[in-house]
């Protein structure tokens, strides 16, 4: 549990400096417990989705509560570059 708290963690940490990056993709999706997904772009930062599909604001530092359980630490709040994303998937 902890040890992919720090992947992610991680995952987050290098994603600022590093690369540019011109297009956002999604590294990653994780489901959480009240039925909202946090989305791990690919540098790193985080975007969140309601369950109704919307792009949503989270306060960065907050903590989230996967469906099976887990903690993990809102990093980023990307509303606008998933919104971008959403809206490209026709959803
Ligand atoms: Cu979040």
């Amino acid at each position: 549990m902890l040890k992919k708290i720090l992947t992610i963690a991680t995952l987050a940490m290098v994603g600022g400096s590093a690369f540019a990056i011109d297009i956002t993709l999604v590294e990653k999706s994780i489901e959480l417990k009240d039925g909202s997904t946090v989305h791990v772009l690919n540098d790193g930062k985080m975007a969140m989705e309601d369950k109704l599909g919307n792009a949503v604001s989270m306060k960065p530092g907050t903590v989230m509560e996967t469906k099976d359980g887990q903690k993990i630490v809102m990093h980023g709040n990307e509303v606008m570059r998933l919104d971008d994303i959403l809206n490209k998937d026709g959803r």
